[in-house]
C-alpha cells in the first residue's frame, strides 16, 4: 500500500534533481491532454508544464504567446503539430551566436565567471579549463567568489593547488564581487592571460541572482 506515495516522493526527488531537457520534454507531454482539438486547457496545461520545468515566467509567456498565435493561424490540431510548434518557436530563441567560439586572446586577462546550477560541474570545468590553459602556456588566476556555499573556497583551492596555479580567495560569507574585482585587478598586475571566477551556484531563471 506504501507503494504510490514511495513513487511519488521518487518522482518529486527526481524532478528535483535532474530539471534536464528530458524532463522538460516529459513535463510538458505529461501536461498535454490528447483531447483534440487543441483547446484553452491544453495550453494552459502546457504552459504550467514549462514553469514546472522552470523555464522561467517571462519566457514561458513569450513562447505560449507565440503558441496561441499559431495554433490558430495555421489551424493546429494535433498533439504532433504543436509539439513541434514548440520545438520551433524554442530553437528560434537561441541565439546564433551560441554557435560561434570564444577567442580567449582576444583580451588580456581574458575573464570567465562561471554561473550556473548547483551542482552541475562549474568548479570542476575551471580546474579542467585552468590545467588547459596552463598546458598551453598560459598563466591563469582562480578567484573563489563562491563565498557562500560550505567548503566552496578550499574546494577550489584544492584544485588550484593540483593544478598549479594562483588563487585569490577572501573569508566565506564575503562579498562574491569583492573576489571578482580582486581577481580582475590582481590578473592586470601580474599580467595574467586569463581569469577563471568560480561562483555560487543558483537558477538561471532567479534574474536577481543571475544580476548579482
Ligand atoms: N561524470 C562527471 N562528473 C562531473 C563532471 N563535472 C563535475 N562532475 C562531478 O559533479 C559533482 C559536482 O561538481 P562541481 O564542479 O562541484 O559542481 P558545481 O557546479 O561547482 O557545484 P556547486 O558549487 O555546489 O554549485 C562533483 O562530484 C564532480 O566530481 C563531469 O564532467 N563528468
Ligand atoms: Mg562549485
Amino acid at each position: 500500500m506504501a507503494e504510490p506515495t514511495e513513487k511519488t516522493l521518487f518522482q518529486k526527488l527526481k524532478r528535483g534533481l535532474f530539471m534536464t531537457h528530458t524532463e522538460i520534454i516529459e513535463k510538458v507531454k505529461e501536461s498535454l491532454t490528447p483531447d483534440l482539438p487543441i483547446s484553452k486547457a491544453a495550453i494552459d496545461g502546457l504552459e504550467e508544464g514549462l514553469l514546472g520545468a522552470d523555464v522561467g515566467a517571462e519566457l514561458t509567456a513569450s513562447l505560449i504567446e507565440r503558441i496561441e498565435q499559431r495554433v490558430k493561424s495555421e489551424n493546429i490540431s494535433s498533439m504532433d503539430r504543436l509539439t513541434q510548434a514548440l520545438r520551433e518557436e524554442t530553437r528560434a530563441l537561441i541565439p546564433k551566436r551560441a554557435a560561434q567560439t570564444i577567442d580567449v586572446n582576444s583580451a588580456k586577462p581574458f575573464v570567465i565567471v562561471v554561473v550556473g546550477v548547483n551542482g552541475t560541474g562549474k568548479t570542476t570545468t575551471i580546474a579542467k579549463l585552468a590545467s588547459r590553459w596552463k598546458n598551453e602556456g598560459k598563466t591563469v588566476i582562480l578567484g573563489a567568489a563562491d563565498t557562500f556555499r560550505a567548503a566552496a573556497i578550499e574546494q577550489l583551492q584544492m584544485w588550484a593547488d593540483r593544478v598549479g596555479v594562483p588563487m585569490i580567495k577572501h573569508k566565506a560569507g564575503s562579498d562574491p564581487g569583492a573576489v571578482a574585482h580582486d581577481t580582475v585587478t590582481a590578473a592586470k598586475s601580474r599580467n595574467s592571460d586569463g581569469d577563471l571566477i568560480d561562483t555560487a551556484g543558483r537558477l538561471h531563471n532567479k534574474s536577481h541572482l543571475m544580476q548579482e
